[in-house]
């Protein structure tokens, strides 16, 4: 089985969950892509917010109703893929560079469901390089900063700023730039999400603290629930 076939069962299984007039969050990624297609191909009548400008153009090419988080501020679920999640359902997110949007799309659902396939698992987040969206403006001083404190906790300040293809810093939908941050684990993702979340420059970081109640992984065996 593929990747992709694994992560298109859990996409399907997470329609499943479903039902007509709901008000969604649409995730982003090659997962979140797949349950957007899905609900298209099944014609449920949603509302959906996208969170990113990609899943918006996707979702209306499917004929989605869409709508923005100031029209809809409460939603009944969020459907979104990650990098890596742990047995407690923390998660890293950001690796397509729209953590901000998930992340308050997500803030503002009653649910958050997860789907992968197995490869997201990991016992401890860390391996996939932590996201961290900040403003442009001062990048040099916000990334000394954000070295000092990952000092102070005693992890790797190995801190890259993201590029596109074309070599220039990649540009978020918000128009941020993003350092990734590779600490090889995060023994503490409570603790290092707020450090991060008080630092000056920083808008938002991919840590997804206890926000997810249940996550759907697709594999050779079928879906697997993690709650
Ligand atoms: C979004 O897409 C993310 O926050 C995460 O970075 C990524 C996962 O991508 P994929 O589903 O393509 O593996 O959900």
């Amino acid at each position: 089985m593929t990747s992709d076939d694994a992560k298109r069962r859990a996409a399907e299984r997470a329609c499943d969950l479903v039902q007509s007039g709901m008000k969604l969050g649409l995730g982003t990624g090659s997962t979140a892509a797949l349950f957007v297609a899905e609900l298209g191909r099944r014609r449920i009548d949603i509302l959906g917010v996208p969170t990113s400008e990609a899943t918006r153009r996707q979702a209306e090419a499917l004929g989605i109703r869409l709508a923005t988080l100031d029209d809809e501020p409460e939603l009944d679920l969020t459907v979104d893929g990650a990098d890596e999640l742990d047995p407690v359902l923390n998660l890293i997110k950001g690796g397509g560079g729209a953590l901000l949007r998930e992340k308050l799309v997500a803030a503002a659902s009653r649910r958050m469901v997860v789907i992968a396939d197995s490869s997201k698992r990991v016992p401890q987040l860390g391996r996939f390089p932590l996201p961290v969206e900040v403003v442009s403006f001062g990048l040099e001083t916000t990334r000394r900063r954000i070295a000092a404190c990952l000092r102070e906790l005693e992890l790797p300040a190995d801190i890259r700023l993201r590029r596109s293809a074309d070599d220039q810093p990649f540009r978020t939908d918000g128009g941020n730039v993003i350092l990734d941050l590779r600490l090889g684990e995060i023994p503490d993702p409570h603790g290092l999400a707020a450090v991060l979340k008080s630092t000056l420059g920083v808008v938002e970081h991919g840590l997804f603290v206890a926000m997810a109640s249940l996550a759907l992984i697709g594999g050779p065996e079928g879906v697997i629930e993690m709650a």
